[in-house]
């Protein structure tokens, strides 16, 4: 029996980075996510603008892999989501899997779809600070409360 409360209700972003789109993944990821019993709020899909791509990932400008990473998110469609529910945050990071899909166990999204730590699949805010700013930067006014 849990004596810590439930996880809270919150809203997380989740993305099906190019490499998923691609591979015709979209469907089963959204699956995964909706048998999970997690609600999808939104859904969006096209190209993310280069200048989006380096918004939302710069916490990593200063890493050598930046130049590529960008290239690689804004290069063709994704499939961008705001997924709602219980400790919905870590929910979604523990479905996908850790970063580098080596490591990823089988069951997990990148651990049954992805090999290369540089394309994996799916994307998913790493925690409430991210969330927000993620929302805001992809849907804006969408998931304001
Ligand atoms: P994202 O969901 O894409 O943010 O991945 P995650 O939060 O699991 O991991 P982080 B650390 O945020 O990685 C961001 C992207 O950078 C890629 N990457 C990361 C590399 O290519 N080489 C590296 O050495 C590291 C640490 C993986 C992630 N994206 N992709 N695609
Ligand atoms: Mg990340």
């Amino acid at each position: 029996m849990r004596t810590d409360g439930a996880p809270a209700m919150e809203r997380t972003f989740v993305m099906i980075k190019p490499d998923g789109v691609a591979a015709g993944l979209t469907g089963e990821i959204i699956g995964r996510i909706e048998r999970r019993g997690l609600d999808i709020v939104a859904i969006r899909k096209g190209g993310m603008e280069r200048a989006v791509a380096e918004e939302h990932y710069v916490e990593h400008r200063e890493r050598p892999f930046f130049g590529e990473l960008v290239e690689f998110i804004s290069s063709d469609p994704v499939v961008m989501l705001v997924v709602e529910g219980q400790g919905a945050i870590v929910a979604m990071r523990t479905m996908m899997g850790p970063t580098d899909p080596q490591d990823a166990p089988p069951g997990t999204i990148r651990g049954d779809y992805a090999l290369d730590v540089g394309q994996n699949v799916v994307h998913g805010s790493d925690g409430p600070e991210s969330a927000e700013r993620e929302l805001a930067l992809h849907f804006g006014v969408l998931v304001a409360a």
